[in-house]
């Protein structure tokens, strides 16, 4: 077994990293070289990303790991799914929308219209989600202008590289794809009106895209290739998941919570689609059959507007120790309420849910952090019991790696609403599956390493935190 170090540009939907990734003798370690704000911005045309500062700090970033690691080996991005970047010669036309822009209403409609919701199922194998790409597509205005149109991690490549790939795991959350064959569903692009422009080659993670060109290469200084990562960060997170049992579930918990287990088929049952769970595409061909759960989304916005309010930053732990040992009823919500999915007073959206199921609007701020975690972790609990039952799997442990592996009331929480045992850990998973499967492409863990070997490393260098569910 052999070492080196890649760096991995990791964008969440809140902030953006780049991290320098250590392979050591079959273990693995994270240095943080850059962190950078983002999130929705309001424009006169609907919510888009700030796409060019997320840009400049993916370039200053990858200069400044450079400095401190002149043996970079390659270069690895991962994002968020579903959204896009127009490109017109080498222009960006415009900064994307982000996909919580209400536009997506009017491109259901569109969508459905041509393709009921079933078909679309039996074809992509995707849960209903608004945001889809393919709906996007159905409303925006400059798709044929542009001569392709590309994924957040696959934009970030191109400008880099000038590369114009699809990364097939984030191409697969497009609705796109072939649910079976992996590959574009043209039939459907052309029923849809979806210009081939839009479906540029797919690629597999660990091939090399490029190597750094022009500018990107001025700055930050050396010819470093990027190479194709699970670059759905979810795919990454699950890469990065140390499956602990055959029937373990896991939980990559940050803005979502994505609830579900790893498969080797898809499963396009009638239950599977009433119960709205996907098949997004996995490193190696492998399924994520998982059902997204709006997670931490809830607590960060609540948050947001209590700072507003108060005009200073709220001590979020010490708020979570308040709501740990808040007694009494905890009144539950739908955290899947498709109300709460908008940004914008959030304590105000989640109280018009309670009312109107009848339920008792906590009075404090700490009772209505407890109601948050609480309904976050019984639909977990409950995604977890319908990922077994719809696999047919006894489901005996359920990994949370993400940001919330670090919310510890969350963690009991779920414990205790599934009856099963958490581990909780990584927190850096979806950087860690990046920095994996470039190592893996560079052959340090061997000619033919799997899967589970790549997860063996991760087992080997982190410990998960357990919580026993409690009665
Ligand atoms: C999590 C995530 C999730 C998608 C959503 C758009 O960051 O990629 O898997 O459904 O963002």
């Amino acid at each position: 077994m052999t070492g080196g170090v890649v760096a991995a540009v990791d964008l969440g939907a809140t902030s953006g990293r780049v991290m320098l990734g250590y392979v050591d003798d079959g273990m693995l370690r994270l240095e943080q070289v850059a962190r950078f704000p983002n999130g929705p911005v309001p424009g006169p045309d609907g919510l888009h990303w700030d796409f060019s500062a997320l840009y400049r700090h993916i370039v200053q970033g990858l200069t400044e790991a450079l400095r401190r690691e002149p043996g970079i080996a390659s270069i690895g991005i991962d994002s968020w799914a579903v959204d896009y970047g127009l490109v017109h010669g080498d222009e960006l036309l415009g900064e994307p929308f982000h996909y919580r822009d209400e536009r997506t209403a009017r491109g259901v409609e569109a969508v459905h219209g041509e393709a009921p919701f079933e078909e679309l199922y039996r074809r992509n194998g995707l849960q209903f989600l608004p945001f889809n790409t393919l709906y996007q597509y159905a409303v925006e205005d400059r798709l044929a202008d542009a001569d392709v149109a590309l994924l957040i991690p696959d934009l970030v490549a191109f400008l880099l590289t000038g590369a114009r790939f699809a990364e097939r795991t984030n191409a697969s959350t497009t609705g796109l794809v072939d649910v079976r064959t992996g590959q574009w569903d043209h039939e459907l692009a052309a029923r849809l009106g979806i210009p081939a422009s839009a479906l540029p080659p797919l690629v597999d993670p660990g091939t090399t895209l490029g190597t750094l060109h022009g500018e990107a290469r001025e700055r930050i200084g050396a010819p470093l290739e990027v190479i194709a990562v699970g670059s759905h960060d979810t795919a990454s997170a699950v890469v990065a998941v140390p499956l602990s049992t055959p029937d373990a579930a896991y939980i990559s918990c940050g803005t979502w919570g994505l609830v579900g287990v790893e498969l080797d088929e898809p499963v396009v049952s009638d239950a599977a689609r009433e119960a709205n769970f996907t098949n997004e595409g996995g490193v190696d061909g492998r399924v994520r059959f998982l059902h997204n759960v709006t997670g931490l989304w809830l607590l960060s916005e609540a948050v947001r507007t209590w700072e507003a309010e108060d005009g200073a930053p709220i001590d979020l732990p010490g708020l979570l120790d308040a709501a740990a040992a808040v007694t009494g009823d905890i009144p539950l919500f739908d955290a899947d309420d498709a109300r709460l999915s908008a940004p914008g007073d959030m304590p105000a959206r989640i109280a018009a849910v309670l009312d109107d199921a009848g339920a008792v609007v906590p009075a404090t701020r700490e009772a209505f952090a407890r109601t948050i975690v609480e309904s976050i972790a019984q639909a977990f609990a409950d995604a977890v019991a319908t990922a077994g039952r719809l696999t047919g799997r006894d489901i005996d442990v359920v990994h949370i790696v993400g940001g919330g592996a670090l919310n510890r009331l969350l963690c009991q929480a779920t414990a205790d609403r599934s009856g099963l045992p958490v581990l909780a850990g990584p927190v850096e998973a979806t950087a860690l599956g990046n920095v994996l499967v470039q190592a893996r492409a560079h052959g340090w863990f061997g000619p033919d390493a799997s899967l589970e070997d790549l997860r063996r490393v991760v087992a080997a260098s982190v410990s998960p935190e357990r919580y026993e569910p409690r009665s």
